[in-house]
């Protein structure tokens, strides 16, 4: 969901937000998203019944129809590593993040459980370390990882972080300092610090300490 809200934010767009946890959705949730996730977005100026389910279908829609600023490269090669970028986020690393820190630490919260720190650690020290080794050497001295302007592809990279963070979780500057470099950066503008600030104030309630 994060992501949408900073295409949207990036684009200037308007929104409304209306929260719906996918862990225990409306009855009718499956006819709007058949995996029962989300970001649903809801275009009514397309028509009544006008959504959309996942959030690069989203992000693809928004840009296609709202081009300026563009958040994907022109160039065809550097809009295929863009793609390529995006998925490898939004697949193996949001799922490493999401169900070894996000599940075990923030939601097990939410739901009043016990943190699983065994199983937070494990996944930061064991199972993130090929992603994070893969951002740093990607990034190099850059500040995006294509072009030289915000891509999709920093900020499906970029979201993940910030659940790591709310889990307590962030990469060492002195291992991976362009990735650090990176984060700060991106995480500092204003679309992406109106979320951050956001999700603090409900998880700081919490007792959680965010690692960025
Ligand atoms: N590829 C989808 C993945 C969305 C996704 O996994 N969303 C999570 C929350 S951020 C969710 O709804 N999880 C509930 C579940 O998997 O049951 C996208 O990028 O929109």
């Amino acid at each position: 969901m994060r992501k949408v809200r900073v295409v949207l934010a990036e684009k200037g767009l308007e929104y409304k937000l209306d929260p719906i946890s996918p862990f225990s959705p409306p009855e009718n949730f499956h006819e709007l998203s058949p995996l029962k996730r989300i970001p649903v977005l809801r275009d009514e100026s397309e028509g009544p019944d006008a959504t959309l389910p996942d959030s690069s279908a989203i992000s693809a829609y928004l840009e296609r129809k709202h081009p300026n600023p563009p958040l994907y490269p022109s160039q065809p090669f550097a809009y295929g590593r863009a793609l390529w970028l995006e998925e490898y986020a939004d697949s193996d690393f949001i799922a490493t993040i999401g169900g070894g820190l996000f599940r075990a630490v923030v939601v097990n919260m939410l739901m009043r459980k016990e943190p699983d720190k065994d199983l937070a650690t494990d996944t930061w020290e064991n199972k993130a370390p090929r992603f994070l080794k893969f951002f740093e050497k990607e990034l190099g001295g850059r500040e995006h990882f294509i072009g030289d302007t915000l891509t999709i592809a920093d900020i499906a990279v970029a979201s993940p972080f910030v659940n790591a963070a709310h889990a307590g979780f962030a990469p060492d500057p002195a291992r991976y300092p362009n990735l650090v470099r990176f984060l700060k950066t991106t995480h500092a503008r204003p679309s992406f610090a109106a979320c951050i600030t956001e999700e603090r104030k409900m998880l700081e309630r919490l007792g959680l300490k965010y690692a960025l």
